[in-house]
């Protein structure tokens, strides 16, 4: 490992001033906008048009902190545009996304977009071009990418390297600009070309490793987070067999100066925690064993808490021939963001309703989604027998709607009452 690389020569911005990011969404479209605030020009590509005509206009389809006044800046200044196809660039990234197949007992990584995008710019590239992977990747794809590639240049003619994202959603900007980055190119010379295009917008480290390593280190992250998570779910469960506080526990277990257990909650979601570890598991099914196990506690964990919940609203409610009218608070896969990919709490309400439960959803960051009956936190506040917590957003530890929750009958999994 080189560590946060210092270069003999700065990187060279006018001559690869013209940069192709392949994706724009949750990843693409911030690293598209914070690469044309740093004085490149900027195409951002999407197959979707609407995506594509909003970025023209200026404005997102996510909602980040501080995403749309970039995006509008660089637009106005002319340093960003998308298009739903590619043109030649200098630097061409993959933000891409790599979801999983999950038609078997192991979900299998689909890799079929980050192909795609490749073989969307072999036609367009040229000696000296850079080409970055950002999407998360099975171990082997920058490889493949690199043979596909190679039928057409010869060895060292196209810079490849693999550069994970490790943006967190909710705080994407800050983190693109101060986390540290891994660059792991094909070669030498590639780590090295890539890590000093990184160094002109990122002020975290920039470290250099093989391609093969880079491509583990952002599995390996994201399986430790589920682990964790998943220890803590685990705990959860524990605690509630035996009507102990988890959060008791945690806390005081924390006081040790070596322990920092996780917040236990209604199981992992979201587009990267939830299935990475699965790319790992996929490439070595004998040695993930905690791996594996970690992603099977917090995907049952889920199930866990729909049972608390119908137990809990069978015994006070329906064995007394009440049909309650249950408000679950929170849809999103974590709080205080409005992305609801792989969200458990979807899974949960989803079987609510399927076991006939009246069921309202209260989420202060979607107000659209399936069929599902929207209600406003006073709304449901006041209809409602029964209160679910599932998703911590800020909004609902608000004091005064916390004092209501507190006399309502409320079912908390987020530690908010
Ligand atoms: N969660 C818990 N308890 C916790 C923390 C999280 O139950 O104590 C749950 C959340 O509610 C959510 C899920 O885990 O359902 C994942 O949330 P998260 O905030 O841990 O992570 P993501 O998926 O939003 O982002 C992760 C980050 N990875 C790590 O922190 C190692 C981020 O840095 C990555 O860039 C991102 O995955 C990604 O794109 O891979």
């Amino acid at each position: 490992m080189q560590e946060n690389c210092k270069f003999n020569d700065e990187f060279n911005k006018e001559k690869m001033s013209k940069v192709l990011v392949l994706g724009l969404g949750y990843i693409g479209l911030p690293t598209a906008a914070i690469i044309a605030d740093n004085g490149y020009q900027v195409l951002g590509v999407d197959k979707n048009t609407d995506i594509v005509n909003k970025v023209n206009a200026g404005n997102v389809h996510i909602n980040e902190p501080s995403l749309e006044s970039i995006v509008k800046k660089s637009v106005s200044k002319g340093s960003l545009k998308a298009s739903n196809y590619p043109e030649p660039a200098d630097i061409y990234v993959i933000c891409v996304p790599t979801p999983f197949i999950n038609d078997d007992k192991i979900p299998k990584p689909d890799i079929s977009h980050v192909i795609d995008a490749i073989q969307s710019i072999i036609p367009i590239l040229k000696k000296t071009d850079i080409v970055i992977i950002e999407s998360t990747c099975p171990p082997g794809t920058t490889k493949l990418v690199s043979d596909l590639i190679s039928k057409k240049f010869k060895d060292g003619e196209i810079n490849i390297a693999y550069c994970p994202e490790r943006v967190i959603p909710g705080n994407i900007l800050k983190e693109l600009i101060n986390n540290d980055r891994i660059v792991g190119g094909l070669n030498k010379e590639s780590s090295e070309l890539v890590a000093k295009f990184y160094k002109t917008f990122v002020k975290g480290s920039v470290l250099t490793t093989t391609h093969e390593s880079a491509e583990l280190c952002k599995l390996a992250e994201n399986s430790f987070r589920d682990i964790n998570i998943a220890f803590a779910n685990e705990l959860a469960s524990i605690c509630e067999e035996r009507n102990i506080d988890v959060w008791e526990v945690i806390k005081l277990s924390n006081q040790h100066p070596r322990v920092n257990i996780l917040k236990p909650g209604i199981g992992v979601g979201g587009h990267c925690i939830a299935i990475d570890p699965w790319f790992i598991v996929n490439a070595d099914k004998k040695n993930a064993q905690i791996i594996k196990s970690a992603r099977l506690i917090n995907d049952n964990r889920t199930k866990i808490v729909f049972d608390r919940i119908m137990k809990n609203i069978r015994e006070n409610f329906i064995s007394k021939k009440i049909r309650p009218k249950v408000a679950c608070f929170g849809l999103t896969y974590k709080p205080d963001v409005d992305d609801t990919r792989e969200s458990p709490s979807i899974k949960i309400i989803d079987r609510l309703i399927k076991e006939g439960i009246d069921v309202c959803v209260v989420d202060p960051n979607v107000d659209k989604l399936n069929d599902y009956n929207f209600k406003t936190i006073t709304e449901a506040l006041n209809i409602s027998d029964v209160c679910v917590l599932l998703v911590a957003h800020k909004e609902f530890a608000d004091e005064t709607v916390k004092a209501i929750f507190k006399k309502k009958h409320t079912i908390d999994f987020c530690n908010i009452i």
